[in-house]
């Protein structure tokens, strides 16, 4: 028998045969990758994305003035100034507060180094409420590190008294207040001791009932 050989004929078509197939398994790879792999373009959009700058607008760091304010009825009338005195800051014809703090002046009246973190210097009103008090306020006054805010006018002008309902008054004197300090006759409550000698007794009533409808700056 005759052991069977391929002829070069055979070669030759298979070789042949082989091209097309080898052909169209590239051609199909090549589409494959451009469907799976992303496009160039795509891939130049993902690197512009990102990229972006914020600009935050600076608010002022702040700095520090004085204050005096004068409670009005206290005896002795000097050296007995001592409050709880609510301060804000505003711009100017404002009522909404840039800054509200509460600050407990000295004996003489004063704080010192109230600081008004991120308000920048310049032009505002700013307002004084005492514990016990109406507020006043000092409309378009000038501002920087260092200014003194003197709510009493050189001594000339004092907080009136008789507010004392609610965690800072209301603003008004009225029966409210008044009842408030009638319940604590006898009693030593600091907020209705007006004229601060430890007691509260008629002289303090008599004093909220001067100013009886009062109200304080708004
Ligand atoms: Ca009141
Ligand atoms: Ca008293």
């Amino acid at each position: 028998m005759r052991e069977f050989q391929p002829s070069s004929g055979d070669t030759h078509s298979r070789a042949h045969w082989h091209v097309p197939v080898l052909l169209c398994m590239l051609v199909s790879s090549l589409w494959t990758l451009h469907l799976f792999l992303p496009s160039r373009a795509a891939t130049s959009d993902s690197e512009s994305i990102g990229l972006s700058i914020t600009i935050t607008a600076s608010a002022g760091s702040g700095f520090s003035i004085n204050l005096i304010a004068a409670p009005e009825k206290r005896v002795p009338s000097t050296g007995n100034d001592d409050t709880r005195l609510e301060v804000e800051v505003r711009n100017i014809g404002s009522t909404t507060p840039l800054l509200r703090q509460i600050v407990r002046t000295g004996s003489g009246g004063t704080f010192s180094g109230f600081t008004l973190t991120g308000i920048n210097a310049g032009s505002y009103d700013i307002t004084a409420k005492g514990y016990s008090h109406l507020r006043r306020k000092m409309p378009g006054v000038s501002l920087s590190s260092g200014t003194t805010i003197d709510f009493s006018t050189g001594g000339t002008v004092k907080l009136l008294c008789g507010d004392v309902n609610s965690s800072s008054g209301d603003n008004l004197v009225n029966g409210i207040d008044l009842t408030l300090i009638i319940n604590d006759l006898t009693g030593n409550t600091e907020r209705y001791d007006m004229n601060r000698d430890t007691v509260v007794n008629g002289i303090d009533l008599t004093n909220a009932i001067t100013n009886l409808t009062e109200t304080g700056d708004s």
